[in-house]
């Protein structure tokens, strides 16, 4: 079916809105059984990839390119790394530094969000040791962003100078909203989970609902309000604790 070109999708060049409309599949190297909707990539000027990986039952990813995270939308993942098995159910999730390797494979029919980045190292040789993470979301306490009890923030990711991204959940109560417009060096990849709302990015304004994913570039202004009567909730990647002028910081 064809929508005579309409589609919510816009791209400018500070941000990507990219909706379900609009996903193209494709195969990526190593892995089998796997379709993936690449939604963001150097290509565009990113310093990341952010994908869904769509398993079919006993799919496999390839080897990671870079760091790689995981959080699993549906279905249920085995993850083997270290000699030892994890499965992930959905909200499940899974950082894994460049270098050990690991295996992913689909217990079922599954969809994740898979965020690869390439390690920028810490000029010094200190705190560099980074730990492989598997969790479950549900088990991660919240906290409220500038103390606004109807908007918590879940953080997914170690956090310590040795990491150089952080990826959140924020689930929104109904009419909650960013306290200010945003304005920041860090660069977002964002998938909305639940529920919807208004994005403004840029100068445009774009409803949004669950499954559409979202790229802010550096410095790409910035703000959320959750409309409807159900909580809006996304996964947020951004790039953390890094100088601006890479080693040279
Ligand atoms: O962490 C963040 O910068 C977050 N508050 N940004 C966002 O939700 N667009
Ligand atoms: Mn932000």
């Amino acid at each position: 079916m064809h929508h005579l070109g309409l589609t919510r999708s816009s791209l400018k060049p500070d941000h990507l809105l990219q909706t379900p409309n609009t996903f193209i599949r494709t195969p990526l190297p190593g892995a089998e059984g796997v379709e993936f909707v690449v939604h963001v990539a150097p290509q565009l000027g990113a310093r990341f990839t952010q994908m869904t990986a769509e398993f079919a039952a006993g799919g496999t990813l390839g080897p990671a390119p870079a760091q790689r995270f995981i959080y699993l939308l549906e279905g249920a993942l085995q993850l083997t790394v270290n000699g030892k098995d994890h499965t992930l159910a959905p909200g499940g999730f899974a950082f894994l530094p460049q270098g050990p390797p690991h295996t992913v494979r689909a217990l079922a029919s599954s969809r994740a969000a898979v965020i690869e980045k390439p390690y920028e190292p810490l000029p010094s040789e200190a705190n560099q040791s980074l730990s492989i993470c598997v969790g479950a979301e549900a088990s991660i306490a919240s906290t409220p962003l500038m103390g606004d009890d109807a908007l918590q923030v879940r953080s997914l990711m170690p956090d310590g100078p040795a990491y150089d991204f952080a990826v959140n959940t924020m689930t929104y109560q109904p009419g909650a909203a960013l306290s200010m417009v945003e304005i920041h060096v860090m660069e977002h990849g964002l998938l909305m989970l639940e529920g919807g709302g208004i994005y403004k990015l840029g100068d445009s304004w774009y409803p949004v609902q669950a499954g559409d994913f979202i790229w802010m570039a550096p410095y790409c202004p910035q703000w959320f309000g959750a409309l409807g009567k159900q909580p809006a909730k996304y996964l947020i990647y951004k790039d953390w604790r890094r100088h601006p002028l890479g080693s040279w910081g």
